[in-house]
């Protein structure tokens, strides 16, 4: 390959010895680039360890580690302002969130929804008792087509589940309609979402609520986590009560509850997370940058787009689509000869979460009616995106997908 270079450092092999530890490239003969050590997808944001302990300190002081303590209500006050949302719940992780929305929302008979997405979406509308209707994709944003929502449409559906993929905002007008129109719930998975504005509304403004997740994976995390964020006083109150059992006094219980709650130890985390988390966000643009920079012209090769509505990217994943007769290689191809490479990129979301075993016997599962999902998990890549991922690293991975032999 005619741009093949070394990239050695102060290493004296010059990146020619294969048993080097230094995380630069080694140059093995024309074409052939490799990591010394992989690449994953993502790695956790990690505060510096006294942020920590300092809060650890406040907790054992306390005495209390969990059922809505002191850094709860300061990390929730915290995300109430950077989310810019009316009311905010934090809770045990993003799943649950879920599960605690479908709950007070009352989700049952069909729920719409993408099957392109991280298996928690469906899971969730199984578990509050409800049945998904997988309805097909928007081919540029990825979210659901409000076209095809408004057509699963039936006397049976009682709400629609839209997922901000990959931090790309849902069609939250075109919904908003449907929903009013035919009297159903509206439900956001915003777990890619976190930080998202839409002209310049923080996007849990949107629906009837949105949950976010705070995983380890995540931009903004609390090592596992969650939140629910929602616009009246009064579904903000239904949603504190479900994730703690639906408890209301000593002697009170008000209904069916559920353990939902964020301890401590994970608000110690979140708050020391937030503390970073904007020179982390300047990072991770500049990477998106690069990549947008090298891969931008390269035949067969689609970047995620920022869409004209969003005034605010939410930069938790970065992912790119492969049109195999135009770039000549499958999706597939590419992350094995990558993976070889130690360039771990993920196949996000593959396979469509319609094709599970608990799942495909659904009549919206036929992939006819799931064409352009289908055609996209065929397509897409997550690739590696966080802050400490260095710019040399992403422009070498870049140029790797650009120039790799086909
Ligand atoms: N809705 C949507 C649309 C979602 O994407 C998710 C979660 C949810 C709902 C549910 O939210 P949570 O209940 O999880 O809060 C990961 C995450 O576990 C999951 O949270 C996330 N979506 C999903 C898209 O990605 P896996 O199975 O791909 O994770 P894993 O273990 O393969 O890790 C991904 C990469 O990160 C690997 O390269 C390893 C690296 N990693 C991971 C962890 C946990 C680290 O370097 N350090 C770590 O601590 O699901």
């Amino acid at each position: 390959m005619s741009n093949t270079k070394k990239i050695a450092g102060d290493c004296p092999s010059l990146g020619d010895d294969p048993k080097c530890r230094h995380n630069h490239l080694h140059t093995q003969g024309e074409g052939v680039r490799t990591f010394p050590q992989p690449i994953l997808v993502t790695r956790p944001l990690l505060p510096p360890i006294p942020a920590i302990t300092r809060r650890m300190e406040d907790i054992w002081g306390a005495q209390w580690l969990t059922n809505m303590g002191k850094q709860h209500g300061i990390l929730e006050a915290a995300l109430t302002q950077h989310l810019r949302v009316p009311h905010l719940s934090l809770l045990c992780n993003g799943t649950i969130a879920l599960l605690v929305a479908g709950k007070v929302l009352d989700m049952q008979g069909e729920v719409i929804t993408t099957p392109f997405t991280f298996a928690a979406t469906p899971h969730a509308v199984n578990w509050t008792g409800a049945e998904p209707v997988f309805a097909d994709i928007d081919p540029v944003t990825l979210t659901l087509d409000p076209k095809a929502v408004e057509a699963a449409i039936t006397p049976r559906t009682t709400t629609i589940l839209a997922v901000h993929v990959f931090g790309m905002p849902c069609d939250v007008h075109a919904l908003a309609h449907l929903a009013a129109k035919h009297n159903l719930r509206l439900l956001y998975d915003g777990a890619h979402a976190f930080g998202l504005e839409v002209e310049h509304t923080g996007i849990g403004n949107f629906g009837d609520i949105t949950a976010y997740s705070f995983h380890a994976t995540k931009l903004f995390h609390t090592a596992e986590g969650g939140a629910l964020a929602c616009g009246s006083a009064e579904m903000h109150t239904r949603i504190e009560r479900c994730k703690n059992f639906n408890i209301l006094s000593e002697e009170t219980v008000g209904g069916v509850g559920i353990n939902g709650k964020l301890n401590e130890l994970q608000a110690a985390v979140g708050l020391a997370v937030l503390e970073i988390m904007d020179d982390e966000r300047e990072r991770r643009a500049r990477i998106a940058a690069i990549y947008r920079e090298v891969l931008g012209q390269v035949p067969g090769v689609t970047v995620q787009p920022v869409l004209p509505q969003v005034t605010r990217e939410s930069l938790q994943y970065f992912s790119i689509r492969i049109h195999e007769q135009e770039y000549g290689l499958s999706r597939n191809a590419l992350h094995a000869e990558l993976k070889k490479h130690n360039v771990l990129t993920r196949k996000y979301f593959y396979p469509l979460c319609s094709t599970f075993e608990c799942y495909k016997k659904l009549p919206s599962s036929r992939p006819e009616n799931l064409p352009v999902a289908t055609r996209v998990a065929a397509e897409c890549m997550a690739l590696p995106f966080y802050g400490a991922l260095p710019d040399e690293d992403a422009t070498t991975i870049a140029s790797m997908i650009r120039d790799m032999p086909r």
